[in-house]
């Protein structure tokens, strides 16, 4: 089997490395044949994207060698129930904590991520690297942040997840992608656990995950309306932030579900 990345990246104001602010990205893997197709909806995303009309749009096709690809297992989602973003915040802090952090560094994931993780304020196109013991930044590039760019289910494992977790409402596009982005990274060593929520407006739910608790989805950590989000990785041991990006940037493809896909 032929793979190829196929990647989009857009926004607003020019490119986003001339400052532009980022509208939508995203990445999948797929067999030549459906290049086409994954072309239109990744271009049709980007167009009509709720945070606004881009004015950059990046569009890579990429053939990846199929003996480079690793293969993962999807990690199992589980949901906490909060009232409202106050307490969906202070059970992300403690979901942190269960993985080891420190209560000030967790906070502080907490408030880059609610005070929008660029330095101007905005939304990042990637995610920041955050040492889990000092709470330093390690990203090469605060402003773009690191970016999971090889990333996708395999079709059969998807297929087969969306059938065991339709039942929960939680077969959509959007969880998928984010359960194969965390599924990525919480695999990748170094790596303790990742913070994320939505940037898109219109989306308030995020998550904590690592390798031991999983995927643990918070249903308010935002108030709606709001355009900043993004993604914190927690590391721990990580000297060399540019090989930790270079290990997130291998291509992988979920190809297993795990036993029970929705605990
Ligand atoms: N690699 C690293 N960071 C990324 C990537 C990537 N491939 N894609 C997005 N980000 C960062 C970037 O800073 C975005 O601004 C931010 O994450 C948010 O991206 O209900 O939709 O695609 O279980 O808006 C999570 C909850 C949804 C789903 C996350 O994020 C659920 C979401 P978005
Ligand atoms: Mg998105
Ligand atoms: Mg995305
Ligand atoms: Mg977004």
């Amino acid at each position: 089997m032929t793979w190829y990345s196929v990647r989009m990246r857009a926004a607003e104001g020019g490119p986003h490395e001339q400052g532009g602010a980022h509208i939508s990205g995203g990445e999948r893997i797929v067999g030549e044949e459906e290049i086409e197709v994954m072309v239109q909806r990744l271009l049709r995303r980007a167009m009509t994207h709720e945070k606004g009309r881009p004015d950059f749009i990046n569009l890579t096709v990429e053939r990846v060698p199929d003996e480079g690809i690793g293969s993962l297992t999807a990690l199992p989602i589980r949901t906490r129930p909060v009232a409202d973003l106050t307490e969906g915040r202070a059970v992300a802090v403690e979901l942190l904590e269960a993985c080891g952090i420190d209560s000030r560094i967790a906070q502080y994931a907490v408030d880059l991520i609610a005070g929008g993780p660029a330095p101007d304020g905005g939304a990042m196109r990637g995610a920041i690297v955050l040492d889990a013991d000092t709470g330093e930044r390690l990203e090469t590039d605060p402003a773009r942040g690191v970016r999971i760019s090889k990333i996708d289910w395999a079709p059969d494992a998807l297929a087969a997840w969306r059938e065991q977790v339709a039942a929960n409402g939680l077969a959509n596009e959007r969880i998928a992608e984010a359960v194969a982005l965390a599924t990525k990274v919480t695999s990748t060593p170094g790596t303790v656990a990742e913070l994320c929520w939505s940037d898109d407006p219109g989306y308030v739910a995020g998550y904590v995950a690592s390798q031991r608790l999983g995927y643990v989805r918070i249903p308010y950590l935002k108030p709606l309306g709001s355009p900043l989000g993004g993604r914190v990785y927690l590391v721990r041991g990580v000297r060399d932030a540019a090989a930790y990006e270079r290990e997130l940037q291998v291509p992988a493809l979920v190809q297993a579900i795990p036993p029970q896909p929705y605990l």
